[in-house]
């Protein structure tokens, strides 16, 4: 593991040599193809059944001293979220909401919320949950780390970081994803099913997310694979994650064998690379 520090106070975790490699896209004017006009950074939250967790959830975010929006993607839960967020969106324009008709799993809704994101123009894209799980005050250090590297995550899995809160079940299952994940596909991020993300826009411009096969959890997993593969420069940030308090968790035994299989067939694929010509030096 490579620890690069002096270019942020917090300590910077880089995905192993992801860091000495840059992306085409990279220093680009920012947003040359958008249409905002200043530095905007937009959270995408989706959501079903949230509706005890949301609003004291956005709250905090948007107590955070960045200049940050919030979209919730909701599947019309049956528990209200998406009214909490259409009264919340009516009183303050920094708020946002795609409502979808039915369940149509985490994935879609990261991608709606990432098609959205392109269209408005923002720079930088965060995704969390909903259920403090991703605590808000890590999100300045996310923003911070995507200053210098393509793709931030919210690692448990760095020094630093870790899980509260969860059985030893829990915690096997998520170490044993993530030895599957990066063995497998050679992903060299230690938190590889993290939902806790910053996108800088160029990421998601190249990657276009409709492309994304993976609907379910392992979403996280296929994105990743492709950003690695596509050059762009990852790091992460440790966060230590804790259990939800309030709702229900969504993750089913489903879901568990959709994202191994998820993995086979990553690991069968050829991954898609980014055209070599005007690939710019490494930055060292
Ligand atoms: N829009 C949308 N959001 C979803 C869907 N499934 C889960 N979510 C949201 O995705 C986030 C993650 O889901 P959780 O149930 O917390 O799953 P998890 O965090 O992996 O599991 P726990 O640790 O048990 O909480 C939460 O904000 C959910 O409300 C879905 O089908 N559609
Ligand atoms: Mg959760």
């Amino acid at each position: 593991m490579l620890e690069c520090q002096g270019w942020s106070p917090q300590p910077l975790w880089l995905a192993g040599t992801l860091c000495l490699r840059q992306h085409p896209t990279f220093g680009a004017e920012p947003g040359a193809t958008c249409t905002a006009s200043i530095l905007q950074y937009l959270a995408i939250i989706p959501t079903y059944n949230e509706a005890e967790n949301i609003a004291p959830l956005i709250e905090n975010i948007l107590r955070l001293d960045l200049p940050l929006h919030v979209l919730v993607v909701d599947d019309n839960s049956p528990d209200g979220t998406g009214q909490v967020v259409d009264e919340l969106a009516a009183a303050d324009s920094r708020i946002d909401i795609i409502h979808r008709p039915r369940k149509l799993g985490l994935g879609t809704a990261y991608t709606a919320g990432f098609l959205r994101a392109l269209d408005r123009g923002y720079e930088r894209v965060i995704t969390m949950d909903a259920d403090f799980s991703h605590n808000p005050r890590y999100i300045p250090s996310l923003v911070e780390l995507t200053d210098t590297v393509d793709l931030g995550i919210g690692s448990r899995y760095v020094p630093g970081g870790g899980v509260r809160l969860w059985g030893i079940h829990r915690r096997a299952l998520s170490r044993g994803a993530n030895l599957f994940a990066r063995t497998l596909l050679g992903l060299q991020a230690h938190d590889c099913t993290a939902g806790f993300r910053c996108y800088r826009a160029e990421v998601l411009r190249v990657i276009d997310p409709q492309s994304i096969h993976a609907d379910g959890y392992s979403y996280l997993i296929e994105m990743l694979w492709r950003v690695q593969n596509a050059g762009f420069a990852i790091a992460e940030t440790p966060i230590v994650f804790t259990d939800r308090r309030r709702g229900a968790s969504k993750i089913s035994q489903d879901e568990i064998v959709k994202a191994a299989a998820t993995v086979l067939r990553l690991a069968f694929t050829r991954p898609q690379t980014v055209p070599a010509p005007g690939n710019p030096p490494s930055r060292s």
